[in-house]
């Protein structure tokens, strides 16, 4: 995945068709499409295959399994063409490394380690850092942390490494993307935002103007 924008669309939005459009509508302002079920249950799975004839894509499936089902669902979205597929990390250290293994060199797993809406501090959050280790442990590529909580990003990247670190809640949840920046993301995830606006690649470009000048 290219790091040059430093910003993820979150493709939400579930007519197929629109949604290739708008892929291709902001596609010089985002690095990747992260795709998740809304869009694949009402659009297809094909979805996958056709989004990644154009850009890197991240399946934000939330893989949360014993590691047979984790190696079943990781192993087709990577043949359908995925960079990326993103996990939970609170699954445990085999489920973890099965999709690790699954993804192989063909593509990158992504744990969640927090949540970024506020229910992510009741469960999720007091566990982070320890779920962190154990990715780094398990070889993931990198950690889902919240942009709503920019000294939370702060604290798994100390974890983290050189491990990319992805943060969604930007916009629409109340985050910024120069603060998750700031904080050590390497990538703001924005869905809403852009989506949802009047003009999403004038949107989306305001906040890559954001992103830059945060840096
Ligand atoms: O903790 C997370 N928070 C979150 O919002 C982990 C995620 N994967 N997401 C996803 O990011 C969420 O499911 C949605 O696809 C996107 C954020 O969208 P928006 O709030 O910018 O519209």
């Amino acid at each position: 995945m290219r790091k040059e924008t430093r910003l993820v669309l979150a493709l939400d939005e579930t007519d197929g068709a629109k949604a290739l459009d708008l892929a291709e509508a902001v596609s010089e302002h985002i690095d990747a499409v992260k795709i998740n079920w809304p869009l694949v249950l009402s659009a297809g799975p094909d979805m996958i295959d056709r989004l990644a004839e154009k850009t890197d894509v991240i399946c934000d499936f939330k893989v949360a399994d014993i590691p047979n089902t984790v190696r079943l669902i990781v192993g087709n979205a990577v043949d359908r063409g995925a960079s990326a597929v993103i996990v939970h990390a609170f699954t445990g250290e085999d489920s973890l490394t099965e999709a690790v293994e699954t993804a192989g060199g063909r593509a990158e797993i992504y744990a969640v380690t927090e949540m970024s809406h506020p229910g992510g501090t009741a469960f999720t959050a007091p566990h982070a850092e320890e779920m962190a280790r154990m990715g780094v442990r398990c070889g993931v590529a990198g950690f889902i942390a919240p942009a709503t909580r920019p000294e939370r990003i702060k604290a798994i990247r100390a974890i983290a490494g050189d491990r990319r670190i992805l943060s969604p809640g930007v916009g629409a949840q109340g985050g910024s993307a120069a603060a998750a920046l700031k904080a050590g993301a390497d990538y703001a995830i924005v869905g809403r935002a852009i989506y949802g606006a009047d003009d999403p690649a004038a949107a989306a470009r305001a906040i890559r103007e954001e992103i830059d000048s945060a840096l």
